[in-house]
């Protein structure tokens, strides 16, 4: 399908279109390098704000802390509402209003030198369910309608500072990613009755060419519509909302999952693969949501080696965004990646970079590592 040759693809989770320019793949790159990351880290590093014990930027102290650690981001974007009287400000065709809300970093581990992939599963999973206690937590605060639970991961993604964390941004409002995705589903679900991702999920693992792993209670695929070179969606087999909801076998298989994916991950070109990912839950609207599924968004910028990032520039800025190699050769790259972290391999003696040039042809059987 269209594997040589320019076309658009809907995303039914935004409504909006992006440009795959399969016949664009071998485009000669003099342009930027990125400086690839130094190779290790101290497991504790006494100048990181974030290490156990240590001062914060803030002045404040963290706790001795032994498993996740929590805190109020010295640096809040958003500042709690103090009263509930609306306050806009309108002039001719300006307007503006006030934006209240709460953000919090999480942070994974004491461990400073341990991301995703290299943290056991049962660790993982107590990082879903700090992620799980503040949702319901800030979601249960009366102004807040929205819970976005992010991890910018790595120096080309702009993140601070490499101490493995999270962040979570607690919104007035739903913002504008979340929103496409409610009208999106809430419209499927009046017309079919059932909920858009759920049957997104059905046909592509009928299709099979665009999964990458599973278990018995989760999936990650590349999406149809992915727009960043190795993006993934990750979606439950049932129908569940928000993060709280999952029971605890959901949880234990997502963190499975999550350290199984971010390893083949690593292993694409040998390095911490930086990205930016994400949960999208249902707004804490005090509303039933049966159309939203809960589901996660993978964000890596590296196109075609450790180096080469994508830009989101020019007709991207100007027309609409668009991508290179098709959803089904990353999936297939992506398939081919090991589950036993690169590091961990008896042959590993220190850091190598494997580049990427010519994609891999999709793998029509869709063959996934375990059930899925
Ligand atoms: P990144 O995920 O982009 O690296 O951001 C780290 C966050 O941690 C950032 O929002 C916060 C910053 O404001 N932070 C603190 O709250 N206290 C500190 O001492 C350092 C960083
Ligand atoms: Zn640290």
């Amino acid at each position: 399908m269209f594997s040589d040759r320019s076309h658009r693809r809907f995303n039914v989770l935004t409504g909006e279109y992006v440009l795959v320019s399969p016949n664009r793949n071998q485009r000669p790159w003099q342009g930027l390098r990125e400086r690839t990351p130094e190779a290790g880290r101290p497991a504790y590093d006494p100048d990181c704000y974030l290490c156990p014990g240590n001062s914060r930027a803030g002045g404040l102290m963290n706790p001795p802390y032994e498993g996740t650690f929590a805190f109020d981001n010295d640096f809040a974007a958003l500042l709690p509402r103090l009263h509930r009287r609306p306050e806009r400000y309108e002039y001719g065709l300006l307007s503006a209003e006030a934006e209240g809300g709460v953000c919090r970093v999480v942070c994974f581990s004491p461990r400073h030198d341990l991301s995703l992939p290299e943290l056991g599963v049962a660790e993982i999973d107590s990082v879903i369910a700090a992620w799980s206690g503040e949702s319901t937590a800030l979601g249960a605060r009366e102004y807040i309608r929205y819970v976005q639970i992010f991890e910018n991961k790595g120096e080309i993604m702009g993140c601070s500072n490499p101490h493995p964390h999270s962040q979570i941004w607690a919104t007035e409002h739903i913002p504008t990613e979340p929103a496409k995705e409610l009208f999106s589903q809430q419209d499927y679900f009046q017309t079919h009755g059932r909920p858009l991702l759920l049957d997104v999920l059905i046909q592509e693992k009928t299709a099979g060419v665009r999964l990458v792993a599973g278990n018995e209670h989760w999936t990650a695929l590349v999406p149809f519509w992915a727009l960043w070179p190795f993006e993934t969606l990750l979606i439950p087999r049932r129908s569940v909302s928000r993060l709280p909801e999952l029971e605890a076998a959901e949880r234990l298989a997502l963190a499975d999952l999550l350290k199984r994916l971010t390893t083949r991950y690593d292993n694409l070109f040998e390095i911490s693969f930086p990205y930016s990912m994400g949960f999208h839950q249902a707004p804490f609207d005090g509303e039933e949501h049966p159309e939203w599924v809960l589901h996660l968004h993978f964000y890596p910028p590296l196109m075609r080696s450790a180096t080469v990032r994508k830009f989101m520039v020019g007709f991207e800025m100007l027309g609409m965004p668009g991508r290179d190699m098709t959803a089904e050769q990353a999936a297939a790259r992506l398939r081919e990646c090991s589950e036993v972290h690169y590091k961990q391999r008896q042959d590993y003696t220190g850091r190598s970079e494997c580049t990427f040039s010519s994609p891999a042809e999709p793998d029509s059987s869709g063959a996934m590592s375990s059930t899925c």
